[in-house]
């Protein structure tokens, strides 16, 4: 399959990171999260063993994000995303669809930066659509499980 995705920066440039309550860690930081552009032709953007993804559109489409296993960001605002695909220049509130892939971690997504409002399991290799309350308004994500 071809792919015409187009990686762009790394952690430190895209994602401060704020602190997500249940989920310090004595472990050094791990590498941020990356966007992954759309596909030319809409179709689904594989996430890869090892990451959490999260994605702009459903059923795995749109600009995808991804976090290494193991990485928490409690603050989606700061993951710079250009307008054409994501709301206000940002991937707050704009996740539709995730992938856990293997990374030997329960995920939580929650709907505040910081975690809390809803917050939503995602366990180790489940992948889906976020939809009614939870679609578009995801802020927050951790590695540690939901509280
Ligand atoms: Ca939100």
């Amino acid at each position: 399959m071809r792919t015409l995705g187009v990686l762009v920066g790394t952690a430190a440039a895209l994602v401060a990171g704020t602190a997500v309550p249940g989920a310090a860690s004595t472990e050094p930081p791990k590498e941020g999260p990356s966007i992954v552009y759309r596909q030319a032709d809409g179709s689904r953007i594989a996430c890869p063993a090892g990451y959490m993804c999260l994605y702009t559109g459903p059923n795995f489409t749109g600009v995808m994000v991804r976090w290494p296993a193991g990485s928490a960001d409690g603050d989606f605002t700061k993951i710079q995303c250009p307008p054409q695909y994501c709301t206000n220049g940002d991937f707050n509130d704009d996740a539709s669809s995730w992938h856990n892939n293997n990374t030997g971690h329960k995920y939580c997504i929650s709907e505040h930066v910081g975690g809390g409002g809803w917050d939503n399991s995602t366990p180790n290799n489940t992948s889906g659509n976020l939809t009614g309350r939870y679609n578009n308004t995801a802020s927050a994500l951790s590695y540690l499980g939901c509280p």
